[in-house]
């Protein structure tokens, strides 16, 4: 009993995501740029941990913030713009989400640090037919997602972000995205590491270039597959 309390606790802990950020090659960043960037990222992951981002939430989930507590948005007035390198920009609000097609997903969700909640079930609009709504330039060739709680942010190759298992999400096991869990409109990207799932979801914005996420520019692989090796990673060249 105090084995598997003491394992658990220190898959969430600083030292877990340490431990993780060495598996993802950040090692080899750090030797390869200098101490620098590792005496960096130990800094910057000081906060991560039971005084700061990561609380116990129901059925395996922690809650993860990166800013703290993070001012509430209520569905009836939110809005995800869409902009950037596209035809006609567009802000949607909760009504104009529920109009398009519903996608409902169930899949493990897993964080980089261990942690893993088996068969959670996200409702959302695939993000490729939002994209297809404002009208894609053809010059973009990546997506950057941003938070309202004004730090967090994410990206995505063009490609990726036009799978049918990357959604914004506006429920969650039943239910409207909680807060805590980043409601009222969260990216789910299916098939890689929890981080790529952006809460709070404000903003998408197609761009030319891929612009580096907030753990991606702390060391983490901007291509997040779970359970697959690099060789899938397709960045635009
Ligand atoms: N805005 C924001 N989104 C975020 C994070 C965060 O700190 N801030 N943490 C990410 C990480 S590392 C994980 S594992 C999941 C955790 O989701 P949860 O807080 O709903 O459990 O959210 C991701 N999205
Ligand atoms: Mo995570």
């Amino acid at each position: 009993m105090k084995g598997v309390n003491e394992e658990d606790r220190t898959e969430g802990s600083p030292v877990g995501r340490r431990v993780v950020l060495g598996m993802l090659g950040l090692g080899a960043a750090g030797v390869a740029v200098g101490a620098s960037v590792q005496d960096g990222v130990s800094r910057a992951l000081a906060p991560v941990g039971p005084i700061g981002d990561v609380l116990p939430a129901a059925g395996g989930f922690r809650y993860y913030s990166v800013t703290g507590r993070v001012k509430r948005r209520s569905a009836a007035t939110h809005r995800v713009t869409v902009g950037g390198l596209v035809d006609k920009p567009q802000a949607f609000g909760m009504a104009d989400l529920a109009r398009f097609p519903q996608t409902v997903l169930e899949r493990d969700f897993q964080c980089v640090t261990g942690w893993r909640v088996p068969d959670v079930e996200w409702v959302g609009v695939v993000l490729a037919d939002l994209l297809d709504a404002v009208g894609v330039s053809p010059k973009a060739r990546a997506v950057q997602f941003t938070s309202f709680d004004g730090v967090y942010t994410e990206s995505l190759t063009l490609e990726q972000a036009r799978r049918r298992d990357v959604l914004v999400a506006t429920q969650m096991e039943g239910k409207p995205v909680t807060h805590d869990h980043g409601g009222p409109t969260r990216l789910y990207v299916a098939p890689m590491y929890g981080y790529k799932s952006l809460k709070w979801l404000k903003g998408i914005k197609l761009t030319e270039e891929l612009i580096p996420g907030y753990w991606e520019g702390l060391g983490y692989d901007q291509h997040a597959w779970v359970g697959k090796s690099n060789g899938r990673d397709d960045v635009p060249t």
